[in-house]
């Protein structure tokens, strides 16, 4: 018998491959430690079969197997994680006595897990949706879970709405689809028949839910939560995350493309940066107000459909997160990270948010479900990593199993080793909040007002941005069946934006207005605009994190592709060079440009600014390739920022562009590197 049938496979079936182990530590064995001998044929009887259920190896594997899947997460299924610390800025130690805040340079291991929320396991990254943005801080007093959206508010005011939130959003029970889209009758339906989400639905339209890199975005807590100090004084806090990189958005065209081109654009970039050793940053900001600001705040600050405005109360910065380690493991560390609203610290505690006090019950809740034992705060991801004592026991998985007598309390052993006691003044103390009234099922008065931040956002905006919110509206309405949820749904965006409405229902085609949606109280159409709820009022002034994709070809001028590599390389940019073949080029002095993609495998939508840097000929070639003239027209279209060289103009001429270049189409050269990666910063070229 040939060796290589005796460890594993027939020849020609790649069975050649399955070599004996070089070293005793190499050896497979079964879960339970048992060498396997051949881990390519089952037990038979005969060399035929049929196979043996004594074949315990082959069992096991199987087994196992079976139940590799643990139940997906409900809402935010698709996520991805990184390590990294934070480290504070030791300047708030006044307002809160969280350990992880007190000394500037103390640093606090993290995690934290990207998502978005209506999507199963593998729908594609560029869906237009919130983005989750929960990250677990391992602190010295226990760990602290800041779960928290790229989005400042939320749809709905009580817990009790949510799971019809969710079940609306996601796939309709009857037919099973779409998935990962909000555009279906069921979600507007339910949207336009609860106006307090109509502020979050802005957001949700706007570019914030179509975001370029998990890198650009920002995150918020949402909710309103305090901080208290070592004397016990309390305020109040909202926590926001500002990325170091700045926002950035893609345009919806440009996602629908990438959703195509590479469905794991998020997940592939965090980790090509992290990789790259080009971590991401965010500063850790809080709005800190009082009681005081409170009741003459113009909301309720427990209400989560609403914000503090930045220009009413500054975001102080109080630290910053570094994420600069990828998982090892996707399913131990990502998959199986249990966030927790109630995992709270000393220093911090909840207030009375409705939506707050039930995402307190349901997380814990949902982790016994998905994880299947109350001990899977065992598991590393989970487990704080400050040392813990306690009395709970036994339970499936139990690992961590004190020794002794002790597993209650008051107990007289104590001379026992283990004996975990209560501290009253270290340990964690809720804020005395004084509560009075009848128990009642009821939303307060306070919460009554459900178009005036709407609108406020909207005014907000740059009229590029408020061009996006009325195209995506009209999008998803557009996939709405029913003419009365499209109808409903003008008649709450009257109570916003007048003109917002009529295009709305221009671009949809509403024969007749409908009345304006009823309001519980006048919404204020006066608030002040807030220049920090744009984006683009706010953008990043560097190509640094960027990534450019350089169209090349054999015989390229190599002094100006080098002087523009060069360039990047300064800025802190990437680049990719997409070639006819991936191996790469040939530039005209002979040197060999390895390719990273394929003409037809690198659209531009995966780049931030794309350069064509070829050859005559060589552009005469691409202007016979369908996809290298997408590249073009789509970077074009998608209002990016084009290098180019002269000899690219058989390319620009088949693409009818020759008469339409512009000054978002620069000529590269081999001196103008530096001159083109500044242009770059600006993203795009608006103008066009
Ligand atoms: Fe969640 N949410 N949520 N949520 N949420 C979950 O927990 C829930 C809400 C958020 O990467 C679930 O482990 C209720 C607001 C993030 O693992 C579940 C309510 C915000 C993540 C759950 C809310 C969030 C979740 C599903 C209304 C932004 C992903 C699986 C009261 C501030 C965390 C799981 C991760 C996940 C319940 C509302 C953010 C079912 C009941 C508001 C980032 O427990």
């Amino acid at each position: 018998m040939a060796e290589s049938f005796k460890y594993g496979g027939n020849k020609g079936s790649g069975g050649e491959l399955h070599q004996k182990p070089e070293a005793d530590n190499q050896v497979m064995t079964t879960a339970q430690g048992c060498p396997v001998s051949d881990d390519q044929n089952s037990l038979k009887a005969g060399e035929r079969g049929p196979t043996l259920i004594e074949d315990h190896i082959l069992r096991e594997k199987l087994f196992h197997f079976d139940h590799e899947r643990i139940p997906e997460r409900v809402v935010h299924a698709r996520g991805y994680g990184a390590h990294g610390h934070f480290e504070s800025y030791g300047n708030v130690s006044e307002v809160t006595c969280a350990d992880l805040f007190q000394k500037k340079g103390q640093k606090t291991p993290v995690f934290v897990r990207f998502s978005t929320v209506a999507g199963n396991k593998g729908s594609p990254d560029l869906a237009r949706d919130v983005r989750g943005f929960a990250v677990k801080f391992y602190t010295n007093e226990g760990n602290w879970d800041l779960v928290g959206n790229n989005i400042p508010v939320f749809f709905i005011q009580d817990a009790i709405k949510f799971p019809d939130l969710i079940h609306s959003a996601k796939q309709e029970p009857d037919r099973g689809f779409p998935q990962a889209q909000t555009a279906h009758d069921n979600f507007w339906d339910f949207i336009s028949l609860t106006p307090e989400s109509m502020h979050m639905v802005m957001w949700a339209m706007s570019d914030r839910a179509i975001p370029r890199s998990l890198r650009f975005m920002e995150g918020f807590g949402v909710h309103t939560f305090k901080l208290v100090n070592a004397k016990g004084e309390e305020k109040f806090v909202k926590f926001h995350w500002k990325p170091k990189l700045g926002m950035q958005s893609v345009v919806w065209n440009e996602a629908l493309k990438i959703n195509g081109a590479d469905p794991d654009f998020h997940r592939r970039d965090l980790w090509n940066a992290i990789e790259a050793g080009d971590y991401p940053e965010w500063e850790l900001g809080v709005q800190i107000f009082d009681r005081e600001f409170a009741d003459k705040f113009a909301f309720d600050v427990l209400d989560a459909t609403k914000l503090i405005p930045e220009e009413e109360v500054p975001v102080k910065l109080i630290g910053k997160m570094v994420l600069d380690r990828v998982v090892d493991n996707f399913f131990a560390e990502t998959e199986q990270v249990a966030f927790c609203t109630q995992n709270i610290v000393p220093g911090i505690d909840f207030t009375e948010d409705p939506l707050l006090q039930g995402r307190n019950f349901s997380y814990l809740d949902t982790q016994l479900k998905r994880l299947g034992s109350p001990n899977f705060t065992h598991l590393p991801i989970n487990a704080p990593k400050c040392p813990f004592r306690h009395l709970q026991q036994d339970g499936h998985m139990a690992m961590h199993n004190p020794k002794g007598r002790v597993n209650y309390e008051p107990n007289s052993w104590q001379q026992d080793q283990y004996n975990p006691r209560a501290c009253p003044d270290t340990g964690f103390k809720s804020t005395a909040e004084p509560i009075s009234g009848s128990k009642l099922r009821y939303r307060s008065e306070t919460f009554a007002d459900h178009y005036s931040q709407a609108a406020q956002f909207y005014r907000s905006q740059t009229e590029i941005e408020q061009i996006h919110i009325q195209d995506a509206l009209t999008f998803e309405l557009s996939k709405v069946e029913t003419l009365a949820i499209r109808e409903r749904m003008v008649s709450h965006l009257l109570n916003i934006d007048k003109k917002l409405a009529h295009t709305v229902a221009e671009k949809l085609g509403l024969q007749e207005m409908p009345a304006a949606a009823e309001t519980a109280i006048k919404p204020n159409s006066k608030l002040n605009v807030s220049d920090a709820l744009s984006m683009l009022k706010n953008p990043p002034n560097t190509f640094k994190g960027r990534k450019l994709g350089i169209l090349a070809t054999d015989d390229m001028d190599e002094s100006i592709f080098n002087t523009l590599i060069q360039a990047l390389e300064k800025e802190g940019a990437m680049y990719e060079v997409i070639a006819p073949t991936v191996n790469g080029v040939k530039t005209d002095q002979g040197t060999h440009i390895k390719g990273d993609q394929l003409v037809n495998g690198g659209p531009s939508v995966l780049y931030d600014a794309v350069a064509i840097v070829v050859s005559e000929k060589g552009a005469e070639k691409l202007a016979d390739i369908p996809e290298a003239k997408d590249f073009l027209m789509d970077a074009f279209a998608h209002k990016k920022f084009i290098g180019y060289t002269q000899s690219a103009m058989p390319l620009f001429a088949e693409t009818n562009l020759k008469g339409k270049i512009d000054n978002g189409c620069i000529e590269l050269t081999s001196s103008n590197g530096k001159e083109f990666t500044k242009e770059v910063r600006a993203l795009r070229f608006w103008q066009r």
